[in-house]
């Protein structure tokens, strides 16, 4: 099984070297740096340390990734920040899983681990909100999605179909592992206070991250994706109703209220129906796709045993 260990950097000349250092030390000698042009020494560095580097064509950590995915062919990639944060020796609990048959998509949960001190309190806070926004609507038991240390299995890299440019990278990773219906799994890792300066705003990159958890929803599953704007609808119109009545007990009429309580809840049901249909589109569709990827499989596989 060979790795390649896949680094994004931008400006990261005080960490990059340590990190590098501790994949060869571990035996890994095939390091893809992809930089987005950097103005310090980063390039530099990593190539005399060994390592490939490019420099991506786009901008963001996404678009970076993305374009790796595409010059890369080794069975496995670990993917891991440059920033010093992630432990190269602890590579060895992303892979075992992947090793074992049992994952294809392994990521390393840092809010497992007692060591996860190096989260400034709002990106602790931040990370907790957003995993429990994310197990809310997609209904799938995650707990760091967000982390920056992964292991792909080469079928789960080539096949993932990414968009995002920026930060939403990791969530559109998730998102698309699980709706192609690949396995992911966690597993503890430390993280440490990063060197350098940080890339990512919180705030800015949060609500994008938010964002994009809900909006990609409609690739895993349409039907949710419909089923929580009908019922904030319906919601907002049984509470608008329960005004009217209560009002109207005490005499007193709500004419436009009325009618849009009225509004409020058709139009919530109709969008839960909307929601119905797409998923028995995608149901139908998804199944189709499955049998044309196997069948594919199968005829690649008989023309190797001819060859
Ligand atoms: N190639 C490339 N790498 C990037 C870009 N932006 C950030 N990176 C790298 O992506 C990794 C993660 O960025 P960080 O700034 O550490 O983001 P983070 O780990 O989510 O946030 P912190 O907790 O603040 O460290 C680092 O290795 C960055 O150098 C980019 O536009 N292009
Ligand atoms: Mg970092």
């Amino acid at each position: 099984m060979n790795v390649c260990i896949l680094i994004p950097t931008l400006n990261e000349e005080a960490n990059i070297g340590q990190v590098i250092e501790g994949f060869i030390r571990q035996g890994f000698t095939n390091i893809f740096v992809i930089d987005g042009r950097s103005t310090d020494r980063t390039r530099e560095i990593a190539e005399r340390m060994g390592a490939k580097v490019v420099i991506q064509t786009g901008r963001g950590k996404g678009q970076a990734i993305r374009e790796a995915f595409g010059m890369i062919d080794s069975d496995v990639v670990v993917i891991v920040d440059g920033d010093g944060s992630y432990i190269p020796d602890e590579v060895g609990r992303l892979l075992e899983p992947i090793k074992r048959g049992i994952a294809d998509h392994v990521a390393g949960d840092r809010l497992a681990s007692f060591e996860n001190g190096a989260f400034t309190k709002l990106n602790l806070f931040g990370n907790k909100v957003l995993n429990f926004f994310f197990r809310l609507v997609y209904g799938v038991d995650v707990h760091d999605m967000l982390s920056g240390y992964r292991a792909l299995t080469k079928k789960v890299y080539k096949s993932v179909e990414l968009r995002k440019a920026g930060f939403e990278i990791e969530t559109e990773l998730t998102v698309e592992t699980i709706a192609k219906g690949y396995r992911i799994m966690e597993v503890p890792i430390t993280y440490k206070k990063r060197g350098g300066k940080a890339k990512l705003h919180p705030l800015k990159d949060g609500f994008k991250i938010a964002a994009a958890i809900y909006g990609l929803l409609k690739r895993y599953s349409p039907g949710r994706y419909f089923y929580f704007i009908g019922s904030a609808l319906i919601f907002a119109g049984i509470l608008m109703g329960a005004y009217v009545v209560y009002e109207w007990f005490k005499d007193v009429s709500h004419f436009l209220l009325a009618i849009l309580t009225a509004l409020l809840i058709i139009s919530g049901l109709q969008v839960i129906i909307f929601g119905m249909m797409s998923d028995f589109l995608f149901r139908s569709n998804t199944d189709l796709r499955k049998e044309i990827r196997e069948i594919r499989e199968e005829i690649r596989w008989s023309g190797r045993k001819e060859t």
